[in-house]
């Protein structure tokens, strides 16, 4: 026996103690705090709702929209796409957040009070898991990691239905809470204890620094004044060849300067035609300024020079402001090896087929010896690596 101590043995168990759900006091887990960051979280999903459904149709548009997708502004993307993973990153914040806030609803007894409480139940388990799926996934595809069997585009577009579609339900049915809690001097907080007020506000300090935090360490990706506050995000705007990020290298395309061999643009068209790279060099040359801004997240502005498609496509016999474009890449494979643009896009006289970044002819990494560069269109729609295009 331990000298030091001269308690008498404990008599041992024979049961194990009844589960007796913890006890939660104090107000950071009361229904005015969640309503607090529940508005915010509401905020932040819609936005990045909204900014997914434009990239989902700019990248994959019905065919009633195809030709209509807009050139302009030519930012436009940049800035949705930017406020979708920015919108997305705080939501996780808010999130943990309101999961801790609401989290002793778990330990309600009895778990089931009629069906209606259950029904209420189901739909806050689909809402969470929903929630977290997204966060989740779209957090590991801005790391580029795609730790499971399914595709990410379309899995990620028809979860964001189910997680919207039970935010509005869930909105619905806690609306009379909602709305009693809403006001600071709302009829739920009136009686609140001064310290709980104190603690509350607390924690809505340190979770709007917590947003705060991951959105200036993140948000230089996109947003350039803030680039050197850039810390966290898997990419860095100026980092690259040329000074700018590449998200697929032509060693993973499977393009060489072997496979490029004797490089031919071909165009399709009523009037079909091949060119080598010095006569397009010869052609009417353009410079635009104009970002590639990735559905990860990342932007940066450059400046590029090229032949306009809308010339390429006239000199085919193609009709600009008509006809759409089919461009095909040298890659080997890959679901970016062909991309349609709409007529919008092929007829606007900022969309070029680059030969040129910052000057200098392209590097094999940004599609040497020729991409497209196109005004408000996801990254993965500027096809590097081009050797056909097609008058549709
Ligand atoms: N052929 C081809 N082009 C492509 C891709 C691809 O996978 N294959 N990736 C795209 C993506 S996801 C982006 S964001 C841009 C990035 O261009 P950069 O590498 O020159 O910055 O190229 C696009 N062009
Ligand atoms: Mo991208």
């Amino acid at each position: 026996m331990d000298v030091m101590t001269s308690r008498p043995p404990e008599p041992r168990r024979t049961a194990l103690p009844a589960l007796r759900p913890p006890a939660f006091t104090g107000r950071l887990h009361d229904a005015r705090t969640a309503t607090v960051v529940g508005r915010w979280l509401g905020v932040a999903f819609a936005v990045c709702f909204l900014t997914g459904l434009v990239s989902h149709y700019l990248q994959r548009p019905p065919d009633w929209l195809a030709d209509a997708l807009p050139a302009r502004p030519v930012w436009g993307y940049r800035l949705t796409q930017g406020l979708h993973v920015a919108t997305g990153l705080a939501a996780i914040v808010l999130l943990l957040v309101k999961l801790w806030t609401v989290y002793p609803r778990l330990f309600v007894r009895p778990p089931v009070r009629s069906a209606r409480h259950a029904l209420e139940r189901l739909s806050v388990g689909l809402l969470v898991a929903a929630a977290v799926f997204e966060v989740l996934t779209g957090l590991l595809n801005i790391a580029e990691w795609y730790p499971w069997p399914f595709s990410f585009v379309p899995v990620h577009f028809a979860v964001a239905w189910v997680a919207t579609g039970s935010i509005l339900l869930h909105i619905a049915v806690k609306s009379p809470e909602i709305a009693a809690h809403w006001g600071r001097r709302s009829e739920g907080t009136r009686a609140l204890p001064a310290e709980d007020a104190v603690d509350r506000r607390s924690l809505l300090l340190g979770t709007g620094a917590a947003v705060g935090a991951v959105t200036l360490t993140t948000v230089g990706q996109t947003f350039t004044p803030l680039k050197a506050f850039d810390l966290l995000a898997p990419r860095h705007p100026d980092h690259g060849p040329q000074g700018l990020p590449v998200n697929r290298t032509a060693a993973a395309a499977g393009v060489s300067a072997r496979t490029l061999g004797a490089w031919r643009l071909e165009v399709a068209g009523p009037r079909p035609y091949t060119l080598t790279l010095d006569a397009l060099r010869a052609m009417r040359q353009t410079a635009v300024r104009l970002p590639i801004a990735c559905v990860e997240g990342w932007s940066v502005d450059a400046g590029w020079g090229g032949v306009r498609v809308r010339d390429l496509v006239e000199r085919a016999g193609g009709r600009p402001g008509r006809d759409a474009v089919r461009v095909t890449s040298l890659e080997v494979s890959g679901s970016y090896r062909v991309m349609e643009m709409g007529a919008e896009y092929a007829e606007d006289p900022l969309t070029l087929l680059a030969l040129t970044l910052g000057g200098q002819s392209l590097s094999l990494d940004h599609g040497f010896p020729a991409r497209i560069i196109a005004p408000n269109r996801p990254g993965v729609l500027q096809t590097k690596w081009v050797h056909r295009l097609e008058v549709l």
